[in-house]
This record gives C-alpha cells, sequence and structure tokens, in this order.
C-alpha cells in the first residue's frame, strides 16, 4: 500500500474496461493487476462491474464492463502505449473496428484536458453516449464532468434506459 496523500500523485484519470471473449471478468480484473505493477500509476478504485448487450455489431457477445480510476504521473500517450501493451499481452488479437475482444482499455477522462492527436481522443468520443462507460463513472463520482459534454449524470438521464445487470455489486477502493 501507498499511503502517500494521492492528490500529490498526478493526473486523475479514469479507464473503461470492456471484454467480450474468453473470461472478461478475470481479464478485467487482470488488467487492473497488470496496472497495479506499473510504477507511475496508482489504481484508485473500480467501479461495480456491468454486463450488457453489445452496441454496434449485435453479432458478438454481451459485454463485461467497468471503469477504473488512476492517479499518474504519465502524460497521456505514455499511458496510451501502456494499456495498449496490457491488451495485447492478454492477448487481443482482432484488430476489427467495434468487434469482439478480449480486453479493451480506454482512457475515459484525463484531469479535465481536452486532446486531439493521431491516437488519442480524450475525452473517450462516445462515452457521452454510453451507458457502459457512463454508469460506472457515476458509481465512482456522481459529480463527475465531461468536458464539452456535462454532468454525468445528466447525461445518464438523456438516454434510453438499457438492460444493464450488475454482476460485481461493489466499488472496490484501494486507499
Ligand atoms: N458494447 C458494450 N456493451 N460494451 C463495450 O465495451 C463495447 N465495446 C465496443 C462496441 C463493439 C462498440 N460495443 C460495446 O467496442
Amino acid at each position: 500500500m501507498n499511503h502517500q496523500p494521492i492528490e500529490i500523485l498526478g493526473e486523475r484519470v479514469f479507464i473503461a474496461l470492456g471484454a467480450n471473449l474468453g473470461e472478461p471478468l478475470q481479464q478485467l480484473d487482470t488488467a487492473v493487476l497488470e496496472l497495479q505493477k506499473e510504477p507511475k500509476i496508482i489504481c484508485v478504485a473500480m467501479s461495480k462491474v456491468y454486463i450488457s448487450e453489445p452496441h454496434g455489431p449485435q453479432n458478438q457477445p454481451d459485454f463485461t464492463n467497468a471503469v477504473l480510476e488512476i492517479r499518474t504521473t504519465l502524460a497521456p500517450e505514455g499511458l496510451l502505449d501502456i494499456l495498449q501493451c496490457i491488451e495485447k499481452k492478454q492477448g487481443r488479437k482482432r484488430h476489427e473496428h467495434w468487434g469482439a475482444r478480449t480486453l479493451d482499455l480506454d482512457i475515459i477522462l484525463y484531469a479535465d484536458k481536452i486532446i486531439h492527436t493521431d491516437r488519442l481522443t480524450i475525452p473517450h468520443p462516445y462515452a457521452h453516449e454510453r451507458e457502459f462507460v457512463l454508469q460506472p463513472l457515476a458509481d465512482l463520482d456522481n459529480t463527475l464532468v465531461l468536458p464539452d459534454r456535462g454532468k454525468v449524470t445528466d447525461l445518464l438521464k438523456q438516454l434510453p434506459t438499457e438492460t444493464m445487470e450488475v454482476i460485481r455489486d461493489v466499488t472496490t477502493y484501494n486507499r
């Protein structure tokens, strides 16, 4: 355990985790363990875990999703490198757009920054319209705001209600 005050240990970042092949819940937990090993990352909290039908192409299994809150002193692209490395290590082979995957790690929020580069769009371009991202974000902090889009809880109210099943009903804190 790191007992330093988390406020001084870098930027507050939220990462969406998703999987719909193999053992999805286990893959999400393994990804968190991998991130905990990173010297410039502190895992702060993991949201409840949900299962929902696929957005986009329907001809694939249901997805397991959660959101992880971290603190990091890594720059956004450095963090992205690590996430892509973990995805690869956990066997992500298919790169089909909007297709099934063993692990998907997306940076949703990086402090309150708005970033548009070749490799990164932050906030994540679809976060505002995805319940499987917004609900876990709200689990972690119901005052969160997506820059340019508004309050997460307001965005959730604007979405048609979907059936998301909770498969782990606790938010896990690492404080
Ligand atoms: N649908 C759900 N429910 N969860 C996801 O993580 C997810 N990821 C995707 C697409 C295929 C767009 N649909 C999804 O990449």
